[in-house]
């Protein structure tokens, strides 16, 4: 008589009910008259006079059990707790807010679809670098003073480590390992030494661009830079470019295009010029492909750089630089719409 109450008991604990019919099914099967727990009453006549005590005391317990159990099932369906689980599955979902994309990714991938289309690749690197790839390879002098702690930023006391102040060390990594031709566009974030404000920051991201082959000429470079302003900055652009010096290009050059706010006509963003800087460039000068084991004889090569910020605050009038590093979600949404 113990064996069977203690399997009943077992029994009712591991029930479960998925409808408030199936709990009445349950109430009817162990505790409605015919239940078997009034089986077990009945059958108590039964049970010799020395265990009676025990045995009674079991079937009440069971019986207390069997109610209580079946008293909150009954209760979890009324509260709504059991089976639909508390919730309105009818009810419209609650609309997840997507993300948008940050103005530097936008401009950042326009640019590369535009060089993309010119059969340029893309090619990324370390942020952390060396002298040889950041400024040696690049032909800077020893006393360059882009090398001084006060531009760039060295890490703990190994004059060695660096953070990349540009992209051009991802280019010399490139042309170590592959001989030309060479096309690609090289994106990434760099860190320069600089007080902080509206127009400059200390991590900023460039786009820098590479073509070596045979017989890659100034000519080339300036078609190129043509298509990529007219693409960006809408067909009516105009490029001009005045001479420069890099130690990494000869000869080297500054581009300027034509105001996209005011037309040319002269507005406060291009200062009453017509005329926005937006790029430096150059051919790479020989001692940079010599330094890459590329012959300077068989081969020549132009390149660019550019800044991410400045390209972007331009193309959308932003005024301040530190909008792009606070991720306020009132100036990162006004980009929702473009591509
Ligand atoms: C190799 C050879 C030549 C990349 C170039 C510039 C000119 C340039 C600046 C624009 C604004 C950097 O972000 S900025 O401050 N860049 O003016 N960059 S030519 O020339 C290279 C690069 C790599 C091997």
């Amino acid at each position: 008589m113990l064996n069977k109450i203690k399997a009943l008991q077992e029994e009712m604990d591991a029930a479960t009910a998925s409808t408030p019919e199936e709990v009445d099914e349950l109430r009817i099967k162990y505790i409605s008259k015919k239940g078997s727990i009034n089986q077990l009453f009945a059958d108590f006549k039964h049970v010799p006079a020395e265990q009676k005590k025990e045995v009674g005391k079991a079937i009440n317990e069971l019986k207390e059990f069997a109610l209580t159990k079946i008293n909150s099932l009954k209760e979890a369906f009324e509260s709504g707790a059991a089976g639909t689980t508390g919730l309105d599955l009818t009810r419209p979902g609650e609309p997840v807010k997507l993300g948008t994309r940050h103005p530097l990714s936008i401009v950042k991938n326009e640019i590369i679809n535009i060089f993309g289309r010119l059969g340029f690749t893309v090619a990324e690197g370390p942020e952390i670098e060396d002298d040889w790839h950041v400024f040696s390879a690049l032909n800077f002098p020893p006393e360059h003073p882009a090398r001084d702690m006060q531009d760039t930023f060295f890490i703990e006391k190994d004059p060695d480590v660096l953070l990349r102040t540009h992209t051009s060390s991802v280019q010399i990594r490139v042309m170590e390992r592959t001989q030309p031709p060479i096309r690609a566009i090289f994106p990434g974030r760099v860190f320069r030494n600089e007080a902080i404000s509206a127009r400059s920051h200390c991590i900023f991201h460039q786009v820098e661009g590479l073509y070596v082959d045979e017989n890659v000429s100034f000519a080339d470079l300036k078609q190129t830079l043509v298509y990529f302003a007219k693409e960006l900055f809408g067909e009516d652009s105009q490029i001009r470019l005045r001479p420069s010096y890099f130690p990494f290009t000869e000869p080297s050059a500054e581009m300027d295009v034509s105001c996209s706010i005011c037309g040319g006509e002269g507005c406060n963003v291009c200062k009453y010029t017509g005329w926005l800087e937006i790029l430096g460039c150059g051919m790479v000068d020989p001692n940079v492909l010599e330094a890459c084991n590329i012959d300077s004889k068989k081969y020549t090569g132009f390149a660019f750089g550019m800044g991410i910020e400045r390209i972007t605050m331009l193309k959308y009038g932003i005024k301040d630089i530190r909008h792009f590093f606070e991720n306020d979600v009132r100036f990162l949404k006004q980009f929702e719409s473009a591509t």
